[in-house]
């Protein structure tokens, strides 16, 4: 339930202020893969080239982050600049951090499970990010399961995303999204996307390669009253797409120092992406800047659809 002084902890950028004003549509974008999920200064050359993709699409990005106690919707390039010298130092803000952050006056970036929470509040429907969290490999031991996963089940966002990376076990992740009413759209591909590979090998729920047909699906869910979001699925770049023997077997050697140094909670993804990055020379990389920028196209051209398409039926 939204609280109705929820809204005072907003802050608007004078960009998506302006957008608002003038009707364009919004795009949100999470700050955790600035702060944690790629290194300095590829991060920030990569999140201000994701921010003019969205606005020559005609949409306006609205970056998420904590700082000062607010929760920012929208920074200029100066604060996006902060974010992504912040590295460690910047909190990892999922559903249970927010009110640490806004608390304390700390500064965060948040995830996918936060970026849908500030969306919602914002009034934004549409979020772009490089790939969810979710079910990983061994939780029957582990009990790791992504607050993002949750989030999906409750809040309306829809997430555009290459998928998951293989650091997951994908087809559990599926098997929860499905438990918990989450519908997995596919663009371009008839798999569910494993992030630096095209296909997962697991199909999503719906194949919906146009942005008008996307829109209308979410709508209809959203008419009919069911809260929880969608996730949008597009696949890497055919030229950025690297061979899957390979993905594993970064990924393999990741979860083994990971596990054989004890690394658990909130830690374990940031760990594990950034040995993959290292255990790759730079390849990872240079795929996962050329995803999020093509998720960031697919995630415009819904705003824009969804601008024009009003509720059904
Ligand atoms: N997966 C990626 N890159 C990322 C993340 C996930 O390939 O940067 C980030 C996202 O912000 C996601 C978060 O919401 O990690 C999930 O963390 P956890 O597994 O601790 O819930
Ligand atoms: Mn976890």
């Amino acid at each position: 339930m939204t609280q109705p002084s929820a809204q005072a902890w907003l802050q608007f950028s004078k960009r998506v202020s302006a957008a608002r004003t003038e009707g364009r549509p919004l795009v949100a974008l999470e700050s955790t893969i600035v702060a944690h999920g790629m290194p300095f200064p590829e991060n920030l050359r990569t999140a201000r080239e994701v921010e003019a993709l969205i606005r020559a699409e005609g949409a306006e990005p609205a970056t998420v982050a904590v700082m000062d106690g607010r929760i920012r919707i929208g920074l200029d390039d100066e604060e996006l600049e902060r974010l992504a010298r912040g590295g460690p130092s910047v909190l990892k803000l999922s559903r249970r951090d927010l009110p640490a952050a806004l608390a304390s006056g700390a500064p965060g970036a948040t995830t996918v499970a936060g970026t849908m929470i500030c969306a919602r509040l914002a009034g934004i429907e549409v979020f772009v990010t490089g790939g969810i969290g979710g079910v990983h490999r061994g939780a029957a031991q582990s009990f790791d399961i992504s607050a993002d996963l949750q989030e999906l089940a409750r809040t309306p966002v829809a997430v555009v995303c290459a998928g998951a990376k293989s650091i997951l076990d994908i087809g559990l992740t599926l098997e929860y999204l499905e438990t918990h009413g989450v519908p997995v759209l596919s663009c371009e591909h008839d798999e569910f996307a494993a992030f630096f590979v095209r296909g997962s090998g697991h199909r999503a729920d719906y194949r919906l390669d146009d942005a008008p047909a996307q829109a209308r699906f979410i709508r209809a869910q959203w008419s009919l009253g069911l809260e929880g979001g969608v996730v949008l699925s597009t696949p890497v770049p055919e030229a950025d797409a690297l061979p899957r023997e390979e993905v594993d077997g970064w990924i393999d050697a990741a979860l083994r120092e990971a596990d054989a140094q004890g690394i658990g909670g909130k830690a374990v993804t940031p760990f594990l992406l950034a040995r993959i990055k290292q255990l790759s020379g730079g390849r990872s990389l240079k795929a996962n800047i050329a995803l999020v920028k093509h998720n960031a196209q697919v995630g415009a051209r819904l705003a824009l659809a969804l601008a024009q398409t009003p509720s059904l039926p």
